[in-house]
């Protein structure tokens, strides 16, 4: 019989290599259409998949409690792709997030429903509860790699973030959990320049919204759930994210007259 070992060799590097993370998966296509194409649609009102950032006059105190007059101001979106899970159980995993904008920096508020809140130490950061953003500065929408303004930032639940690129340096975010009566909400803020924002109307950006869910402490996740992707790769693929848009800044009576009839649910 032939020499297996190189054979074994290069398996359980293509093994080892996959689980470093993320397990692969069949890659169910929801690519995100590229900065320009998007928002020329946008800007003619035939594109509604792009998520409006409002700017907002009024900053939020990063507390983990959503203060409604300013939060109120902002864009609902419900994270409601179960990557991992089949959902049925709302009160065992469900989730919505709102994001903002003022001249220096960008806001975050995630809502989530999870019924038993677990961080183990020992576990890897991904399988506990927690909450991952990814961001692509310039709506880039690499197929596969980072560039310098892509991020992976996660907020493993009561943690300080961590940024797996060093491109946002967490230093410079501030967050505050809150835990709630149905599970915990994460309010966070981030320098615009550190996200490589042009802090102008119509600045498009990448953006997905992870939530895990570990529930009996085991090394395996019970549920993942995600805003705009559909697939496992997404950790690793920013093409797989979604859009979102800088809009709000007055620059005539125009501009926030134009977004006063737009749903702010989605
Ligand atoms: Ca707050
Ligand atoms: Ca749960
Ligand atoms: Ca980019
Ligand atoms: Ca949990």
């Amino acid at each position: 019989m032939k020499n297996l070992t190189p054979i074994i060799g290069v398996l359980l590097l293509v093994f080892f290599g996959c689980s470093k993370d993320y397990p692969t998966a069949p890659d169910v296509q929801n690519s995100s259409p590229k900065n320009d194409e998007q928002v020329s649609l946008a800007k003619e009102g035939h594109d509604d998949d792009l998520l409006r950032v409002f700017r907002t006059k009024r900053s939020p105190v990063i507390d983990g409690k959503k203060e409604e007059r300013v939060w109120s101001k902002a864009q609902k979106a419900k994270i409601k792709h179960y990557l991992q899970g089949d959902g049925r159980d709302k009160s065992d995993l469900s989730a919505s997030f709102e994001t903002l904008w003022d001249d220096t920096r960008f806001y975050c508020f995630v809502t989530v429903r999870d019924e038993n809140l677990v961080n183990i130490p020992e576990l890897d950061p991904w399988l506990n509860d927690g909450v991952e953003v990814y961001l692509d500065g310039d709506n880039s929408k690499n197929d596969g790699w980072y560039d310098g303004n892509d991020e992976q930032l996660r907020f493993e639940l009561w943690e300080p973030p961590t940024s797996w690129h060093g491109n946002v340096i967490t230093d410079n975010i501030i967050y505050a959990y809150k835990t709630t009566h149905s599970g915990y909400n994460l309010e966070f803020s981030i320098p615009l320049s550190d996200l490589y924002f042009v802090p102008e109307n119509w600045h498009a950006f990448g953006l997905e919204v992870i939530i895990n869910d570990n529930d009996d402490g085991d090394s395996e996740r019970d549920e993942t759930l995600a805003w705009w992707t559909t697939s496992l790769d997404w950790w690793q693929n920013p093409s797989l994210w979604g859009t979102a848009v800088l809009r709000g800044k007055p620059h005539g009576h125009g501009e926030d007259m134009a977004e006063t009839n737009i749903s702010k649910t989605e």
